[in-house]
């Protein structure tokens, strides 16, 4: 398969989260990238490709320009304020605040972040932006000769916004990849989101639309991350009203009621008749993630892989959470090997 690889990707290197009140080392770190290159490369005869460069037009398609520029800049006004340490936001705009326009980065950081366990570094900014000619370079090649691809790139992308980071992302990978098929003539894509946690970025940036679907089969918001989101009721709005489904299932849940709710999944994707699918490929839903409590094991990817190709659709996979560095190589290795096979 091929492999468009993100080798800017540990530019975004960050010294710690804050986790329960305690700053403590990132659980999305550069070694998980090395671990899940090398293990599709034994596995599923990886090709490694380098991304090319599509410049701002197909991140600006996604994101909007105020966000970008703050992003792009956040570092550099973060030093210039006299910080060399990690940036955290530490006050947000929350509901009952006016608004107002503060200047001061701090401020700027709590406008844009929607959580405080995403450290903004030096290289933060060159590492997404590769991260998204990944997601587009493979994205193309898929639309181009509908042969399946992976985007292996950190950090990842699912909880940001349109004008948001938060959950250890940036740019939404996958939306983008989405669009860029879209622009490159699809008149509707499916997004699968198969991460232990809600894809909040991809649903809202989205959710007005009825050219793009998006599917998130994820852990009880109600318990979990990103708490102020994702639960079964929200459906979609306006043209995307029905392009929306959200799977929730409980704390613990084994492949047992995975694969049921992977079966509605499946079914709503057949039934909307998508050209083209991205697949958000978590694989925290591991039974080893101590960040996340499911209960699934490396053969169940291997079957959630074939179950994707059984759908017979132009796939790009772009890789999202999972952090147990013992078993995130074989859990995607599991999914490609799986939809390959
Ligand atoms: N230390 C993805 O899997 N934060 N993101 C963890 C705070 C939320 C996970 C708890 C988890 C985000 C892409
Ligand atoms: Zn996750």
């Amino acid at each position: 398969m091929r492999v468009f690889f993100n080798s800017r990707h540990d530019s975004h290197d960050g010294n710690g989260e804050m986790h329960h009140g305690r700053l403590i080392p990132c659980f999305e770190n550069s070694r998980r990238m090395a671990i899940i290159r090398d293990a599709v490369a034994h596995s599923v005869q990886a090709q490694l490709v380098d991304p090319t460069d599509h410049g701002m037009a197909p991140i600006a398609a996604i994101h909007d320009a105020d966000y970008l520029s703050f992003l792009e800049n956040a570092w550099a006004d973060w030093n210039a304020a006299g910080n060399d340490h990690d940036a955290f936001p530490y006050v947000w705009p929350t509901a009952g605040f006016s608004g107002g326009h503060p200047a001061h980065i701090s401020a700027r950081l709590g406008q844009y972040a929607i959580s405080s366990d995403t450290p903004i570094t030096k290289g933060t900014w060159k590492a997404a932006y590769w991260g998204a000619q990944t997601v587009v370079s493979a994205a193309d090649a898929v639309w181009n000769d509908g042969e399946a691809s992976f985007a292996l790139t950190r950090p990842p992308g699912h909880h940001a916004h349109a004008n948001r980071y938060g959950g250890y992302c940036f740019l939404n990978n996958s939306a983008i990849a989405a669009q860029q098929m879209i622009t490159k003539g699809a008149k509707k894509v499916a997004i699968l989101d198969i991460d232990y946690h809600h894809g909040n970025g991809t649903q809202d940036i989205f959710y007005d639309r009825g050219d793009v679907l998006t599917v998130s089969i994820h852990a009880d918001p109600k318990h979990q991350f990103p708490f102020f989101m994702g639960y079964e009721n929200e459906t979609g709005r306006l043209d995307g009203q029905g392009a929306n489904l959200n799977i929730v299932l409980s704390g613990g849940s084994d492949f047992g009621p995975w694969s049921q709710g992977f079966a509605r999944a499946i079914q709503k994707i057949i039934t909307w008749q998508p050209e083209a699918l991205v697949i958000a490929l978590g694989v925290d839903a591991h039974e080893a993630e101590t960040l996340c409590d499911f209960r699934l094991q490396t053969d169940d990817f291997n079957r959630i892989g074939q179950m994707i190709g059984r759908l017979g659709l132009k796939t790009v996979f772009v890789m999202e959470g999972g952090y147990a560095h013992d078993v995130i190589g074989f859990n995607v290795a599991a999914v490609l090997g799986g939809y390959l096979s």
